[in-house]
C-alpha cells in the first residue's frame, strides 16, 4: 500500500495543552507520525511519497473562507497582541450569547473553536495545509487506480467542522478527500470513523447530505470527549436522513463488542454501495491509550483491517488520533497489513 507523508507535519509543534488544569506537553505530538512512518518502513508496507500541492480550493469546498483566514492569521495576531504562550481560547459564544464574529483575535478564537484543548502556534496553519495535501495526494492515487492508500496526516482532522477547530484538528482531511472523490465523478462515498472519539466535525459537514454516508464507532459522549455529539439517535437530517450512523460504546469496551459494531457498520456500507470508502483511522481505541477507555489489543487492529478488505472497494485510510506513542506505529500499520492480507 502506498503511504503519503510529509516532514511538514513537524511544523505543528505547540508547547502546551490545557489538560487537568495544567499546561502539559501535548498528546498530539510530532513523534506520533515518526513512529507510524518507521513502522511502515519496517514492515515494507509499500512506497512512501511526498504530497503534491493542491492549493486552497479543495479546502474552501468544505471550510468557510473566514475560518481559513482566521487560521492563517491567528498566531501572528496573538503575538502582536503581546501574548507569550501558545494561543489558547478562553471565551465562547455559548447558548444565549450572540453569534457575532468579533474583531479581536481572542474573540475570534472562541468563535472558531469548540474547546481549549487545542493550542495554536507558529507553523500550525502550514502543517494543517500540508496534511490536506497528504490526504488529497493519497485520494488521487486511488482515483488513478490504486485499490487503497494511506494518508499519514498530521495534524488530524475529524473534529474540525466547516468553521471550528478543536480536538487537535484544523482542516477535515477526510471530508476534503471525500469531496474530491465526488468532484471526480463518484456518486457515493462512505466515511467510516474508527477513532476512539466521535468524528463530530465530519458528521456536521455531511449531516444534511445523501452523497456521503458517515459512520462512527466511538466512546459514548455521555462519558467522553467531544461530549456534545455522537449519540445513537443522530442519524442525519433532511435528505441526509439515514446516512449518519453512530455506535457509542461505554468504558471498557473490548473487541467482542467493538468488532460487532464494526460488522454492523460494514453491513450498512454494503447496503449504501459507495464508490469509495474513507477510513478515519484513529488508533486511540488501544487498551493503553492515555486519554481513552476502549480495550483493543494490537492484534485486533489486524482483525478489523481484514474485515475492511472484505468490503472490496477502493479504500483511503486517513490518519486521525492515537496517543500511546510507543505502540502507535504497530497499531496503525496493523490495520493496513491486516487489510492487505
Ligand atoms: N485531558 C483526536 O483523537 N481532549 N482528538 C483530551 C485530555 C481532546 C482527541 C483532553 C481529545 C481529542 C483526533
Ligand atoms: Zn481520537
Amino acid at each position: 500500500m502506498l503511504t503519503v507523508f510529509t516532514e511538514k507535519h513537524r511544523l505543528r509543534n505547540v508547547k502546551t495543552e490545557l489538560s487537568g488544569g495544567e499546561l502539559v506537553p501535548p498528546f498530539e505530538c510530532p513523534v506520533r507520525a515518526e513512529h507510524i512512518l518507521e513502522r511502515a518502513k519496517t514492515v515494507e508496507l509499500g512506497n512512501i511519497i511526498a504530497p503534491q500541492e493542491f492549493g486552497l480550493d479543495p479546502i474552501y469546498g468544505i471550510h468557510d473562507k473566514g475560518y481559513v483566514d482566521f487560521l492563517e492569521t491567528c498566531w501572528e495576531r496573538w503575538v502582536a497582541d503581546g501574548n507569550k504562550g501558545d494561543a489558547i481560547p478562553y471565551m465562547w459564544p455559548t447558548r444565549d450569547l450572540r453569534q457575532v464574529i468579533p474583531d479581536h483575535v481572542d474573540g475570534q478564537m472562541g468563535y472558531y473553536s469548540i474547546g481549549a484543548d487545542t493550542s495554536i502556534s507558529d507553523g500550525t496553519y502550514e502543517a494543517a495545509r500540508a496534511a490536506v495535501d497528504v490526504a488529497l495526494t493519497a485520494q488521487k492515487a486511488i482515483a488513478d487506480g490504486a485499490a487503497s492508500a494511506f494518508a499519514l496526516c498530521r495534524p488530524p482532522g475529524h473534529h474540525a467542522s466547516a468553521n471550528q477547530y478543536g480536538g487537535y484538528c484544523f482542516f477535515n482531511n477526510a471530508a476534503i478527500a471525500a469531496q474530491a472523490f465526488l468532484n471526480q465523478g463518484a456518486k457515493r462515498v462512505s466515511i467510516l470513523d474508527v477513532d476512539f472519539h466521535h468524528g463530530n466535525g465530519t458528521q456536521q459537514i455531511f449531516y444534511g447530505r445523501d452523497d456521503v454516508q458517515f459512520l462512527s464507532l466511538h466512546g459514548d459522549p455521555m462519558d467522553s470527549y467531544p461530549y456534545f455529539l455522537g449519540h445513537a439517535d443522530e442519524q442525519g437530517q433532511g435528505k441526509g436522513g439515514g446516512f449518519t450512523e453512530n455506535y457509542p460504546m461505554g468504558p471498557g469496551t473490548a473487541y467482542d463488542k467493538w468488532g460487532a459494531a464494526m460488522d454492523d457498520a460494514c453491513r450498512k456500507i454494503n447496503v449504501y454501495g459507495p464508490d469509495a470508502i474513507i477510513v478515519s483511522l484513529g488508533v486511540d481505541t488501544f487498551k493503553n491509550d492515555p486519554i481513552s477507555f476502549f480495550k483493543l489489543e494490537s492484534d485486533d487492529f489486524k482483525r478489523y483491517g481484514a474485515r475492511l478488505a472484505q468490503l472490496n472497494r477502493p479504500t483511503l485510510f486517513v490518519m486521525e488520533g492515537g496517543y500511546a506513542v510507543e505502540e502507535i506505529g504497530i497499531n496503525a500499520v496493523n490495520v493496513l497489513t491486516g487489510f492487505e492480507g
